[in-house]
């Protein structure tokens, strides 16, 4: 390492004006990076956030509670050029979900009641595609989730986000205090208007009173965050040690990170455009292009890589066959799909997606990225194949992909190595493939038969099933390198 560039945390203010949920990697390294570049260059300590875990981590919040909620980001360049960031911006962690003797709701009263507070103007999320328990292609609420169906019969108790804030919201309401803005920071498309519909179909199943208050008066903007940042490994801390930091709830990302929001915050928000945070009125395109190419490439790499035991993303792009994939499907099956800005330089982008990709101080493992496929695959191919066909285009790298993906879900490599299926409808595919075995004539329509995943408009055109089931025979009966080779095949 020849240049580490270190800054420490500014000291915690006590003032709270933002509550996040989903203490995760992400929001350590983005959103809490932001607003503490933010708090350092502007002095204003009005923004200081409140993290909660709703599902999992309670191991996270305690540690960061012991630890005076003093972390660091390392941001990499590169192998050689780090910079050490200390974050003190988050004042406060919280668990609300089940803990070891099966109890629910530990800090449940204090997340409410900082939710409540009026000092908190903003709350945002990151708690994955599927933690807003919508039905991925419909995006209606998913009424007999039975964390759901908890929610609904008891709203004073709420397990989920959107029963979160709704609680939050109804306490608001009940007390004359005006609504905190919702700020979805998850990587769905049009994600503030997804929130809102969730937040707003499960108010409504038991006010609708407060289901009319939030739709009328609650701002939901959407937003595009960007910033690469894997889970951490055993091999990230070793790195951090040798920089002298000693730190368990460390999180590694790349130097690149982007926030584009849409401007709409009823009772204010940060300035934080000082730190490059991008306030558009509309954030389609951006997001559009970003889940299209760069989510989309992701998750190209990791259904393929997975089943030809690769494991990280750097891996996956060191192989030239990859790596013309992706500039092939950026280029030939995203790009064309896109409604960016005259001048949008979508090469320049594709090739900083590339570069990006092949950072090597990071060790984003595909098997995190094919995580979750039936709430990702909607906005990262399937909309996007969709919209390339019916204008008269072809989708075989995406076609590629969806034989990719549905071969993953048998949970076993092309090697024979088995892998975990990490997926809300998991149990969904094992029957799926229990009941077709290798009769990919009949499973592949099957998956794609799938309309809370597939759009029915796509699975009802024969060419592209027949590209999907061709694509699948390949990779099967030849493999990896075979099937890469063959991606000429006519999909009408
Ligand atoms: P992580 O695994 O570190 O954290 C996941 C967070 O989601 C945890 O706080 C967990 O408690 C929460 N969660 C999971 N399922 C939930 C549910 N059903 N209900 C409530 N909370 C739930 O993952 P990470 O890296 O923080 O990513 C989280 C999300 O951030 C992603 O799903 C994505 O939408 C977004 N994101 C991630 C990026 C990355 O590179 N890691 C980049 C851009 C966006
Ligand atoms: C990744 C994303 O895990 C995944 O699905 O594709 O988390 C990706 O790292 C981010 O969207 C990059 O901004």
């Amino acid at each position: 390492m020849k240049d580490v560039t270190r800054i420490p945390a500014a000291a915690p203010t006590g003032r709270i004006g933002i509550v996040h949920l989903g203490l995760g990697a992400f929001h350590r390294a983005h959103q809490a990076v932001y607003l503490e570049r933010y708090r350092q260059r502007s002095g204003d300590d009005a923004w200081g956030i409140c993290s909660a875990n709703l599902r999992g981590g309670v191991a996270l919040v305690d540690a960061l509670r012991e630890a005076g909620y003093h972390y660091h980001v390392a941001e990499y360049a590169d192998r050689d050029t780090v910079t050490l960031r200390g974050i003190g911006v988050i004042e406060e962690a919280l668990f609300t979900g089940r803990d070891t003797a099966g109890e629910w709701g530990r800090d449940l009263a204090s997340l409410l009641a900082r939710m409540a507070s009026p000092e908190t103007r903003l709350v945002t999320l990151t708690v994955t595609e599927k933690g807003y328990f919508l039905n991925p292609a419909e995006g209606s609420l998913l009424r007999d989730d039975p964390l759901i169906a908890h929610d609904i019969a008891h709203p004073q108790a709420p397990r989920t986000a959107p029963g979160i804030l709704v609680a939050a919201l109804g306490l608001r309401r009940r007390a004359g205090v005006p609504p905190f803005t919702v700020l979805c920071c998850d990587n769905m498309p049009d994600n503030g208007q997804r929130t809102r519909a969730a937040v707003v179909q499960l108010a409504a199943c038991g006010d609708g009173e407060l289901a009319e208050w939030i739709e009328r008066e609650v701002a939901f903007p959407c937003t595009m965050v960007d910033r690469i940042v894997p889970a951490m490994t055993g091999t990230d801390f070793e790195r951090l040690a040798e920089l002298g930091v000693d730190d368990p709830n460390a999180v590694v990302g790349e130097a690149f990170t982007q926030w584009v929001v849409e401007d709409d915050f009823p009772l204010g928000r940060p300035a934080w455009e000082a730190e490059g945070v991008e306030m558009v009125a509309d954030v389609a395109p951006f997001e559009t292009m970003k889940l299209r190419m760069l989510n989309g490439s992701h998750s190209l790499l990791a259904y393929l890589g997975a089943l030809d035991d690769i494991e990280t993303v750097f891996d996956a792009v060191s192989r030239d066959d990859l790596r013309a994939l992706l500039r092939r499907y950026m280029l030939q099956e995203a790009a064309p799909t896109l409604a960016m800005p005259a001048g949008t330089d979508i090469e320049g982008y594709a090739e900083q997606l590339l570069y990006r990709f092949a950072n090597d101080s990071l060790r984003h493992r595909l098997q995190q990225i094919a995580m979750d496929g039936s709430q990702k695959l909607p906005q990262r191919w399937l909309h996007g194949a969709l919209a390339r066909l019916e204008a008269g285009g072809q989708v075989p790298c995406m076609a590629l992909g969806v034989a990719a993906w549905i071969r993953y879900t048998l949970g076993v490599d092309l090697h024979g190595n088995a892998h975990a299926v990490d997926d809300p409808m998991a149990s969904t595919f094992a029957l799926m493939h229990e009941a077709h075995g290798e009769d990919m004539e009949a499973l592949v329509p099957a998956f794609l038969e799938l309309d809370a995943v597939v759009p029915p408009a796509l699975a009802e055109r024969a060419g592209f099933v027949a590209a999907v089931v061709s694509a699948y025979r390949c990779l099967t009966t030849l493999g990896l390198k075979a099937a890469l080779a063959r991606l000429d095949a006519p999909t009408r």
